[in-house]
C-alpha cells in the first residue's frame, strides 16, 4: 500500500506527555544584546547549557548561533524568519534561511514569525505558507510564533487579538502557534479553543518582576489547556535558571492531557 501522505507534521520530537518547555534564544537579534543581555547569558555556549541540564524539550536559535553553537544534545527549533529592532514603522520579518538548510543545521522544527495586523501581513502570511510546506514535505513540524503589532493593534494580549492570532496559526497550517498570555486562563482557554489542532504555547514576554508571578501565569496557560511554554528572558535572565525551569517542569508536566 502506497505511504499515506500527512497533511501536518508531529510535534511529538518536542513533547513529553504532549507537554512541552521551549527554550527561546533570538533576542539578540529581535531586542539587541544591551537590551536583554548580561557578561553570563550574552554567551550562546551558557543558554545550550541551560537548555541541556534544564532539561527543555527544544530549543530556538537563529541560524548564525545554531552553526557555531548548537550541540545536539536538545532538539532544534530553527527560527527562519526575524527583524532588529532599530527600524520603526510597520513590522515585517522576512526570510533568512532556507528549509533545507535549516535541517542540514539539525532542526526538527522550523520556526516563523508572522506579525498580524501589520500592513504586511500579507506577505508574512505567503512566505509562511512557503515555508511550511517545504517543512511539512521534509517532516518537520513549523511553528508560527503569532504577534500582533503595528498600528492597528491597541492591545496585543486583548482576548480578541490573541484568539485571532492562535486562529491564524491554525488557518495558516501552524503545527504549534505561540502566543501572548491574555492574563487569565478564562480568556486564554478561549484562545486555545480558537488554535484547535495548532498546539498552543505561551510565550514568555519580559521578566517578570517576581518568580511568583511569572508562575502563576504560566499555570493559567497551562490550566486552559495549552502544551507548554516557550520561555527566554524569564529563564536565562533569571539568576539561578536551573531553579526556574525545574518549578516550571512541576507545573508544565503535572497533569498529564
Ligand atoms: P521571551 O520569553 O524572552 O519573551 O522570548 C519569546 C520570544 O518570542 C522570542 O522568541 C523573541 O525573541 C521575543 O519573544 C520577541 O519579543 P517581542 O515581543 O519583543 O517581539
Amino acid at each position: 500500500m502506497p505511504k499515506k501522505k500527512t497533511k501536518s507534521a508531529s510535534m511529538s520530537t518536542f513533547l513529553t506527555n504532549g507537554r512541552s518547555m521551549l527554550l527561546a534564544y533570538d533576542q539578540g537579534l529581535e531586542h539587541g544584546p544591551s537590551t536583554d543581555f548580561n557578561d553570563r547569558n550574552v554567551d550562546p555556549s551558557y543558554i545550550m547549557e541551560v537548555a541541556t541540564k534544564g532539561k527543555f524539550n527544544g530549543i530556538v536559535f537563529q541560524k548564525g548561533i545554531a552553526e557555531k553553537y548548537f550541540n545536539g544534545k536538545v532538539p532544534l527549533i530553527l527560527k527562519v524568519n526575524g527583524k532588529a529592532a532599530l527600524a520603526k514603522g510597520e513590522p515585517m520579518s522576512r526570510q533568512n534561511c532556507s528549509v533545507e538548510y535549516a535541517i542540514s543545521l539539525g532542526a526538527k522544527a522550523i520556526g516563523y514569525t508572522i506579525y498580524l495586523g501589520s500592513a504586511y501581513e500579507g506577505e508574512m502570511f505567503a512566505e509562511f505558507g512557503r515555508i511550511q510546506e517545504q517543512a511539512h514535505k521534509a517532516g518537520l513540524p513549523a511553528i508560527a510564533w503569532v504577534y500582533p503589532r503595528g498600528a492597528a493593534i491597541q492591545n496585543d494580549t486583548a482576548k480578541e487579538i490573541v484568539s485571532y492570532a492562535a486562529r491564524t496559526g491554525l488557518e495558516l497550517g501552524a503545527d504549534a502557534v505561540k502566543i501572548k498570555y491574555t492574563g487569565d486562563p478564562q480568556s486564554f482557554s478561549w484562545a486555545v479553543k480558537s488554535a484547535g489542532k495548532s498546539l498552543v504555547f505561551m510565550s514568555g514576554g519580559p521578566k517578570a518582576p517576581t518568580d511568583e508571578a511569572f508562575l502563576a501565569q504560566v499555570q493559567g496557560a497551562i490550566d486552559a489547556g495549552a502544551t507548554g511554554l516557550a520561555v527566554g528572558r524569564n529563564v536565562w535572565q533569571n539568576e539561578d535558571p536551573f531553579k526556574i525551569a525545574d518549578s516550571l517542569r512541576r507545573i508544565i508536566f503535572a497533569k498529564k492531557l
